[in-house]
């Protein structure tokens, strides 16, 4: 048995996103978003039918919800606002009712001791503004900037940690390159600039935050370590094309205040040459990086659009329900790779965890995950290995605390370590909640 111990103020919590799991996506005055709209649209959605109308209804069962979260030891939980519940129509008029719900959602987490962290985008653009362009209108640095005061107004202080967007990476390559995601477009001149867009965004909303924010903000980034083939030139050139496009793409213009040359050459022409006084807009300080990580790939140069490159599959290894490769060893090599390519930031691992099949129904009030408490286990101790090597990684917000809606692949995908019955809604924690709260309970991971 190996005991990896963690830092004494090491934040252990759980993650979601509003459209996952709220539910109820109009009341109260809400302005619809691009989720609504996109997953009504049987010829968008894949998961037909599927949609984030009820969800986990956590829009009315906030207060229990927290008080499981209690129950289960969580020391923070990170949540995302949904836009149009602030501001139905994305700018001007504020919606008071809506931006009630996350002052009492971080009043509840407070009385609980569960520090709050506050995602301002994950995903969720009100219908209004992609009306107006969306990411693709050089206003929607502006509009985001002046949404992220009227939070920052309310509740900066009773949260203290702040994330800009969630996975900048997934937005446009879900939604503007291959349209699995809201918004749906498939456009290959459209994706640099929703890109660039989304950083100038996260630039404007960071500078928003230091005319009167008192505490820290950052950027959450996907990343998935990019592993070459081979030795060979073109598997070698293929890994660096690789990482450019999806771990380079964010961080070096937000970091270093620059792209990565190889985005030109898997771009060319749809690559615009840019104002050069957008760099000094995105590239301003953050307090901290916050890293999502699920799984990694293994890259050989083959001709699939837009990268000539693609993955090799492993065959041999466990894979989750999404298809992804279990691969511990991944998240200690990415969190090293962050700090030997941007810097000793403070890291928060932001998103961690994994689908598994479990039953819809939690029969006899218990459900066994094996597959994620070994998962959970392996990833936990992937990040003390990183901490015992240098990298300052300050906590870990599991994804996720419930069952939830996992965007076009609907219901069916289950990653929480609470169990949703979609019927009923009734929560159960699974075996994977209870070697979490014993991980926080010993601030430790423990491998046998
Ligand atoms: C993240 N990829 O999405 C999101 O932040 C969550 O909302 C989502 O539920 C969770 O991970 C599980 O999927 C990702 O293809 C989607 O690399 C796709 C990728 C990564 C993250």
């Amino acid at each position: 048995m190996t005991q990896t111990p963690f830092p004494d103020d090491f934040l252990w919590g759980c993650a979601t996103a509003a459209y996952q799991i709220e539910g109820s996506p109009l009341a109260d005055g809400a302005g619809a978003s691009i989720w609504q709209r996109f997953s009504h649209d049987p010829r968008l959605m894949a998961a037909k039918g599927d949609t984030g109308d009820v969800a986990c209804d956590h829009y009315n069962r906030m207060a229990d919800d927290v008080a499981l979260m209690k129950e289960l030891g969580l020391q923070a939980y990170r949540f995302s606002v949904a836009w149009g519940r602030v501001l139905p129509e994305g700018t001007g008029r504020v919606n008071q009712a809506g931006l009630g719900f996350y002052e009492r959602l971080v009043d509840t987490l407070l009385a609980n001791d569960i520090e709050p962290l506050c995602t301002l985008y994950h995903w969720d653009m009100p219908v209004a503004l992609d009306d107006r362009g969306g990411w693709l209108n050089r206003d929607s640095a502006d509009w985001f900037a002046d949404y992220g005061r009227v939070l920052f107004d309310r509740l900066d202080g009773r949260v203290k940690k702040w994330v800009t967007l969630n996975e900048p990476w997934v937005v446009t390559d879900g939604g503007y390159l291959h349209g699995a995601l809201a918004p749906g477009h498939r456009n290959m001149f459209e994706a640099p600039i929703a890109s660039h867009n989304l950083m100038r965004a996260h630039g404007a909303a960071v500078k928003a935050y230091r005319e009167t924010g008192k505490h820290e903000i950052g950027l959450v980034v996907n990343l998935e370590p990019k592993y070459a083939a081979s030795d060979s030139p073109e598997d070698q050139a293929a890994q660096r094309r690789a990482e450019a496009y999806m771990n380079r793409q964010y961080l070096e213009p937000a970091i270093h205040g620059r792209y990565p040359p190889e985005l030109k050459e898997i771009f060319g022409e749809a690559w615009p040459d840019w104002p050069a006084e957008d760099f000094a807009l995105i590239q301003q300080p953050i307090d901290f990086i916050g890293v999502n990580y699920y799984t990694r790939n293994v890259t050989r140069a083959d001709d699939s659009w837009p990268l000539n490159a693609g993955p090799v599959p492993q065959t041999q290894a466990t894979h989750t329900t999404t298809g992804w490769e279990v691969f511990p060893q991944g998240l200690t090599d990415v969190l090293l790779w962050v700090k030997e390519n941007y810097g000793d930031l403070p890291l928060y691992i932001t998103e961690n965890g994994a689908a598994f099949y479990d039953p819809p129904n939690a029969e006899g009030g218990r459900v066994d995950d094996p597959l994620r408490v070994d998962y959970l286990r392996k990833h936990i101790a992937a990040i003390g290995s990183a901490i015992e090597q240098g990298a300052d990684v300050r906590g870990y917000m599991l994804w996720s605390f419930l069952d939830n809606l996992e965007w076009s692949l609907g219901y069916s995908k289950r990653f929480g370590i609470v169990h949703v019955n979609f019927e009923t809604q009734a929560r159960t924690p699974k075996n994977s909640a209870r070697l979490y709260s014993q991980v926080i309970a010993t601030n430790a991971a423990t491998l046998y």
